[in-house]
C-alpha cells in the first residue's frame, strides 16, 4: 500500500513564496487524498506492492475499470512526491549550478530562455495541470505540460522538475494570479535535487 511521504521541511519553510497554510492543506489533505484513493483503486490487485513510478510506467497493464483512477490518483501521488522534493528552504541548494545548469544552458541557450519557456508552458495549461522539465526518450531535456494529474512517466518521459499549477497549489495566497505564483516559485527550487534526479535518470 502507498503512503504519504513526509514533507522534507516544515510547512512554513518556503515562505514568503509559498505560504504555510497552502503547504499544509496541499500536503496533508490533497496529497493524502490521492494516496487514499490510489490504495482504494489497487486494493486486492497484483499492483499493491509495486513502486509508484513503475506502476505509472506500466499503466497499460492496469485493468480498464481501474485505469483512470490509477492515472488520476497514482499520478497525483507521484507528481506531488516529486514536487515536495524539488523545493527547499536551503539557500545553498537553491543555487543554479552544476551538471544540470550546464545541460539546461546547452539545451535552451541560457537560464532566462529556459525560465521563459518553462513559464510559458505553465501558463498555457488551461484549467488544472503541471509544467515539467523531463528527459525524453532521446536522452534530451524537454519542457512539456500535462493535464490534470497525468504523469510524464506514462509517456516514457522522466520528470526531473515539475510545477503544480492546480489552483489548490496557490489560490489561498495568490487567488487567480497564477503568473505571480509561478514567478515566485523560481525562488524555492532545489537545484541540488533536480541535479540528482537528472543524474539518476541518465543512469537508467
Ligand atoms: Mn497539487
Amino acid at each position: 500500500m502507498f503512503k504519504l511521504p513526509n514533507l522534507p521541511y516544515s510547512f512554513d519553510a518556503l515562505e514568503p513564496y509559498i505560504d504555510a497554510k497552502t503547504m499544509e492543506i496541499h500536503h496533508n489533505k490533497h496529497h493524502q487524498t490521492y494516496v487514499d484513493k490510489l490504495n482504494e483503486a489497487i486494493k486486492g490487485t497484483e499492483f499493491e506492492n509495486i513502486e509508484i513510478n513503475e506502476l505509472l510506467k506500466n499503466i497499460n497493464k492496469i485493468p480498464q475499470e481501474k485505469k483512470q483512477a490509477v492515472i488520476n490518483h497514482g499520478g497525483g501521488h507521484a507528481n506531488h512526491s516529486l514536487f515536495w522534493e524539488i523545493m527547499t528552504s536551503d539557500a545553498k541548494k537553491r543555487e543554479f549550478k552544476g551538471k544540470i545548469a550546464e545541460e539546461i544552458k546547452k539545451t535552451f541557450g541560457n537560464f532566462d530562455e529556459f525560465k521563459k519557456q518553462f513559464t510559458d508552458a505553465a501558463l498555457k495549461v488551461f484549467g488544472s495541470g503541471w509544467a515539467w522539465l523531463v528527459i525524453n526518450s532521446n536522452g534530451k531535456l524537454e519542457i512539456i505540460f500535462t493535464k490534470n494529474q497525468d504523469s510524464p512517466l506514462m509517456n516514457n518521459l522522466k520528470p526531473i522538475l515539475g510545477l503544480d499549477v492546480w489552483e489548490h497549489a496557490y489560490y489561498l495566497k495568490y487567488q487567480n494570479r497564477r503568473p505571480e505564483y509561478i514567478e515566485n516559485w523560481w525562488n524555492v527550487i532545489n537545484w541540488k535535487k533536480v541535479e540528482q534526479f537528472f543524474k539518476e535518470a541518465n543512469k537508467k
